[in-house]
């Protein structure tokens, strides 16, 4: 079995029981077009509400990882990111996260106080693994087929399931290899990254299967599109979808949920605890 507690930087991440990310993304659609320093203002606030909402962990990112999305320069995502990190890592009690491919991202995130590296590409980038295994804090290696911006137009596998627990089983020993000690890797299927409905939806039908990996699991479903394609919503409607997506992947083992929808998927969870161990309501 994995810790139960993560050192993230100085911070810890308690994974005594399912906990909640939330989703921080400092790009120019996520705020509204204000200038950098309102952008970074709102930023700010939004993060501070998602502690006071029950996340235990809030996960900044400054390039859209979006089937389609666009790169964007080392630079620009420095500027986007870092300034918030600084800020986050003094004015919140809970750890930050960095959800980066960048090494040079990686390094400034973690001067700048961020605790665990998020990584879609799970360390596959140039110079990654390397990096993050000198800054010592814990990570999270994602699944993906492809690259974002021409991931959706034609994933295909022999069997899904098997194929992210080749994957991740192959990049949680290239971490090992490397010096990243086990307990601090994190394992995430990376719905919607390379995935058709059909897809996903084994995945998340199969998730237990992941749990043999031996890493908490990290899950992210909120308002994505394949909760679009069942309700027919838009991601500001997909609320209810997400919710019951998080359930159900904490159901199956997750330890992590990452969300858009903080408050909702904590009452969610305290619900299902309170179900699973009448004990600890109300604790
Ligand atoms: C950055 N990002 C977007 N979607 C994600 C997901 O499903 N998992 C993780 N770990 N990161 C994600």
């Amino acid at each position: 079995m994995w810790p139960m507690k993560l050192n993230c930087n100085g911070k810890t991440l308690d994974l005594g029981s399912p906990r909640v990310m939330g989703i921080l993304n400092v790009t120019p659609d996520s705020f509204s077009d204000g200038g950098r320093f309102l952008q970074r203002d709102a930023a700010v606030v939004q993060a501070l509400q998602m502690e006071k909402d029950g996340a235990a962990i809030v996960d900044v990112g400054g390039e859209s990882t979006r089937p389609g999305a666009s790169p964007v320069s080392l630079q620009e995502e420095l500027d986007r990111v870092i300034p918030v990190i600084e800020i986050l890592g003094e004015k919140l009690e809970i750890p930050v996260s960095v959800d980066t491919s960048k090494p040079e991202v990686m390094r400034e995130a973690i001067q700048a106080g961020a605790g665990l590296i998020n990584d879609v590409n799970a360390l596959r980038s140039e110079g990654a693994l390397v990096q993050a295994a000198a800054l010592g804090v814990p990570v999270c290696l994602m699944h993906m087929q492809g690259r974002p911006d021409t991931m959706q137009q034609a994933p295909r596998y022999d069997s899904v399931l098997d194929e992210v627990r080749a994957f991740l089983t192959e990049r949680i020993g290239a971490c090992v290899e490397q010096g990243i000690p086990h307990g601090d890797i994190l394992v995430d299927p990376g719905f919607g990254f390379g995935k058709t409905l059909m897809h996903n939806l084994e995945l998340l039908h199969g998730l237990g299967e992941l749990e043999k990996l031996g890493c908490p699991l990290l899950v992210g479903l909120s308002r994505k599109s394949m909760l679009g394609t069942l309700t027919g919503r838009e991601p500001e409607q997909r609320v209810a979808a997400s919710v019951a997506a998080a359930l159900l992947a904490v159901e199956r083992g997750a330890s992590i949920v990452r969300v858009h929808d903080v408050a909702e998927t904590v009452d969610v969870l305290k619900v299902l605890e309170a179900v699973i161990d009448p004990a600890s309501a109300g604790r």
